[in-house]
């Protein structure tokens, strides 16, 4: 559950977010530093370097998908777990994504942050963020069995 406080933080941190740009950076590092998650991507193309993987079209239009997506989070801060019930069976029994992922995408989200908003990123924000993250990986993880 959030506070008012930590909803604040989350809806107005969110609104100066630009969807294509954080989503994108935030996979193109995923894939990055943690290079096995390429495997998911298998059918993306060259992600053969760092350089590959920042400029590959299929990561960044990928990235704003994912991100977007998670925005639906943001307007539905009470009700997370359904939000992402129908994404939670696809991710497991379509896509096979291990859900430790999720928590990777999520911390990996929060550096993207802070690199991008610096001193507006504030502690406190940062720990409403921390916690929205960890409820979104908490619920693509539901329905997995
Ligand atoms: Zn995911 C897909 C969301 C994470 C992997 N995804 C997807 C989609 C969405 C999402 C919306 C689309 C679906 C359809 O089509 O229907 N994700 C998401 C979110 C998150 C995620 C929200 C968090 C936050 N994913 C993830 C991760 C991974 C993944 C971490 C790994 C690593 N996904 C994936 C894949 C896919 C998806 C592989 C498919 C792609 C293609 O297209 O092929």
């Amino acid at each position: 559950e959030f506070t008012q406080e930590e909803k604040q933080h989350i809806v107005s941190l969110w609104g100066k977010v630009n969807v294509e740009e954080i989503g994108s950076e935030a996979l193109a590092r995923l894939l990055i530093v943690y290079p096995w998650t390429q495997r998911f991507f298998s059918s993306f193309g060259n992600l053969s370097s760092a350089n590959a993987i920042l400029h590959n079209p299929k990561v960044h239009a990928h990235g704003k998908k994912v991100l977007t997506s998670f925005g639906d989070a943001v307007k539905n801060l009470d009700n997370i777990k359904a939000t992402f019930a129908h994404l939670s069976e696809l991710h497991c029994d379509k896509l096979h994504v291990d859900p430790e992922n999720f928590k990777l995408l999520g911390n990996i989200l929060i550096i993207v942050l802070g690199t991008h908003f610096g001193k507006d990123f504030t502690p406190a924000c940062q720990a409403a963020w921390q916690k929205l993250v960890s409820a979104v990986a908490h619920a693509l993880s539901l329905k997995y069995h």
